[in-house]
């Protein structure tokens, strides 16, 4: 069985004492959860201090990007050995934003998840289609062509403790969710390609999120899907009774 994992995505939401004041009023709401992971993907310079107040609760803490290379002139870029002295057990590698804004490419991802694996890092590897793909029926393909590009070289084994978060980019932020039939199908067609690049044993333990508009009012639906295993959560995580009840969403 998949445990589900519940992770923020901050974005680039709060300063150090914010962060701080939040994640100290989270692990109280949090403390009881059972059967599910939690974690906070919060901004780089806010890591340091939550990492001394999350200490040994059950909240885990993850990075919103990791660069490929452990050192040198690539100024603003953080290592993996960075996020890993702040208390990183994720980095989330190639958010849509990455991809659209900052002009990520497939082949960068790729290093970048090679590189994540490499260090014991647990990548959360966003992949979804545009709306004109979802409206051309072009989703699957599109999936399924990122899942080829960035899982390229790749093991077995190291797919079978990553997460892929499947985010439709017209969902993000708009208060539009795909409804749990449409998330479902497509994530049952991303673990059903997962089997044919690799094996039936790497398709079923993989975990696969949900992301895009994920409220406490919608969570319970979407996680009664049989192949949704958590959800990446942007605007619902900034505040801790909201993202408390998206962790407890049973
Ligand atoms: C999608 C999601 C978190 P939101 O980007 O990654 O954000 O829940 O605000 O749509």
């Amino acid at each position: 069985m998949r445990t589900p994992l519940m992770a923020g995505n901050w974005k680039m939401n709060k300063t150090v004492d914010e962060a701080v004041a939040m994640v100290n009023e989270l692990k109280d709401l949090v403390a009881d959860a059972e059967d599910v992971d939690v974690a906070i993907c919060a901004p780089a310079v806010d890591l340091y201090a939550m990492n001394e107040v999350v200490g040994d609760t059950n909240i885990d803490l993850g990075a919103q990007n990791m660069y490929y290379k452990e050192s040198g002139a690539y100024t603003a870029e953080l290592s993996p050995s960075m996020i890993k002295s702040v208390g990183c057990k994720y980095a989330i590698i190639g958010h849509s934003e990455r991809r659209e804004i900052f002009g990520e490419t497939d082949e960068l991802l790729n290093l970048k998840l090679k590189t994540a694996f490499a260090n014991d890092i647990v990548p959360i590897l966003c992949i979804g289609e545009k709306l004109s793909e979802r409206e051309a029926g072009t989703h699957f393909d599109r999936v399924k062509f990122q899942l080829a590009a960035n899982l390229s070289g790749v093991e077995a084994d190291d797919v079978k403790n990553m997460v892929l978060a499947y985010e439709p980019l017209w969902a993000i932020g708009t208060g539009k969710t795909a409804t749990p039939e449409q998330a479902e199908e497509i994530i049952k067609f991303i673990r059903e390609t997962v089997e044919e690049m690799y094996d039936a044993d790497t398709a079923e333990a993989v975990r696969i999120q949900y992301g895009g508009s994920v409220k406490p009012h919608n969570v319970k639906e979407i996680m009664a899907q049989p192949n949704i295993d958590g959800a990446l959560v942007g605007g619902a995580s900034l505040e801790a009774e909201s993202f408390s009840k998206i962790v407890k969403f049973k």
